[in-house]
């Protein structure tokens, strides 16, 4: 049977003629026009980057490798008895392209395993952090820290042809992921646990070994295939992946690729977010005296956020316009496994107000939540109680599908990216041009 990085040498042939033939044959071709509502709004909707490991649309949500979230979970391998799946699964598939067998799956487990250690130098980095720091910037250093491990850099420097750039990128991507359960259990450790760590166990695989390693029982492996699996790929504008990718384009290798778009997670519209949610939610807790509260008093928790001028963390996206499937899915898991859970019912009760409240209030072009507003209940409720902690969570996911886009990126060779800015006065130049061209053409 092919190993997984003969069948990707196998499909990066098949692919390259296709981009190739693009830009040989197509790059005339108009794909998308940029307003000055886009320059200004955040480049919102332009169409001017390319994966095809996943794509988001606004209504239905992600497809990885053009399957949408429940038919990943139904068609993934899972362990005997497991409710998620592999999350070494999610890595073939967003690599190959297909679903892989059971022995597909074991093939990749195997790998994983051979490439776990974690260098002795990591841990007394971490160790070195001054108290108070927040876990993500342990997170984004730690990686950093690996970097002379980089076989890309070492083969870059070494004189290395174009066309074999996506090897050694695919040897550091494999080499970190296995190695990032390692370095957030021992951060966990480190900061919520007198550095007790819990050693690896090779007979695991990646979710079961992290769950194990937090010390958590089942179905805790579940919830943390579950949420590696949803957190790994949103498509590629999105901060964190897209800050993976641009950094990557610079050709620098993965390691310092992967720690930058560990920073840009960490922003609190983006993946920072699912901490705030929680944060949130036990104000409102503390202000109920951990009662449930009514409607009409979670309504005015929400008014009474949206007053002071700030979000509600959880809810909105720059491309959704519907509820989150990654929020529904841990939803239906939270049903199964807490409905009773005071918690799930803060979650639900705001699932209910927070949609209409923020219709009425007007801005958000999206009222409903996204996956940040389920997540953090979720660790919550088995034990993982430090939210602070729950981003890096977020980051060992996202790390999958930067990592994937990295490899493809180099098998497909796209180039340095290095979009164009203009300056306001241009703009206003270019305005007026149009206001003059569409006055004489309405006197025409
Ligand atoms: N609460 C209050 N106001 C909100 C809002 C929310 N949840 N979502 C959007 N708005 C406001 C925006 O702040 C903006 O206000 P201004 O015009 O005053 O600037 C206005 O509505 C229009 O924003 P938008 O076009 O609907 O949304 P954006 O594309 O600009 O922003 C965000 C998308 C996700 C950043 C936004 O919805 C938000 O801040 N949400 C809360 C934070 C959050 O949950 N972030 C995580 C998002 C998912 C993710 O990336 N996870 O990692």
């Amino acid at each position: 049977m092919p190993n997984l990085k003969q069948k990707l040498r196998e499909k990066i042939d098949i692919w390259r003629p296709r981009v190739a033939r693009l830009i040989q044959e197509h790059s005339d071709v108009v794909v998308d026009q940029v307003t000055v509502g886009q320059i200004l709004g955040g480049m919102r909707g332009i169409k001017c980057l390319v994966t095809d490991i996943s794509y988001l649309d606004p209504m239905e949500g992600i497809r990885y490798r053009g399957f949408t979230l429940p038919e990943v979970f139904a068609k993934l391998p899972k362990p005997r008895g497991a409710e998620s799946p592999y999350v070494e699964g999610l890595i073939y598939l967003f690599l190959i392209g297909e679903i892989p067998t059971v022995e597909e799956v074991e093939d990749v487990i195997d790998e994983f395993h051979k490439r776990r250690i974690l260098p002795r130098y990591v841990y007394d980095v971490i160790d070195q952090f001054p108290c108070c720091s927040h876990p993500m910037t342990i997170f984004s250093a730690a990686v950093m820290t690996l970097q002379r491990e980089s076989f890309f850099a070492k083969k870059y420097a070494a004189g290395l042809n174009k066309t074999g750039f996506w090897d050694p990128t695919y040897e550091d991507a494999l080499n970190l992921i296995a190695k990032l359960p390692e370095i957030a259990t021992y951060i966990y450790a480190k900061l919520y646990r007198d550095g007790k760590r819990i050693q690896s166990n090779p007979g695991l695989d990646l979710g079961g070994n992290f769950a194990h390693m937090m010390g958590i029982p089942r179905p805790y492996d579940d919830v943390a295939r579950m949420h590696f699996i949803l957190h790994s790929d949103h498509e590629s504008g999105n901060v964190s992946a897209h800050t993976g990718h641009l950094v990557g384009s610079s050709l620098a290798d993965v390691y310092l690729s992967v720690s930058s778009m560990i920073n840009g997670l960490a922003g609190p519209l983006h993946g920072l977010a699912n901490q705030e949610v929680l944060r949130w939610l036990h104000e409102l807790m503390d202000r109920m005296d951990h009662k449930i509260p009514t409607e009409d008093e979670i309504k005015q928790y929400v008014w009474d956020t949206l007053n002071a001028g700030m979000v509600i963390p959880g809810y909105g996206h720059a491309v959704l316009r519907k509820t989150d499937p990654r929020f529904l899915l841990q939803r239906d898991f939270a049903m199964k496994h807490m409905a009773g859970d005071p918690i799930f019912q803060y979650v639900d009760l705001l699932y209910k107000v927070t949609p209409d409240i923020l219709m009425e209030h007007g801005k958000a072009k999206n009222p409903w939540p996204n996956v940040d507003a389920h997540s953090g209940a979720l660790q919550w409720y088995y034990g993982v109680r430090e939210y602070d902690f729950y981003t890096v969570l977020f980051g060992i996911g996202r790390a999958i599908g930067v990592c994937a886009n990295l490899i493809w990126d180099r098998a497909l060779m796209y180039p340095l990216e290095r979009p164009k800015s203009i300056t306001i006065d241009m703009m206003e130049e270019i305005v007026e041009k149009a206001k003059k061209k569409s006055s004489m053409e309405s006197v025409s």
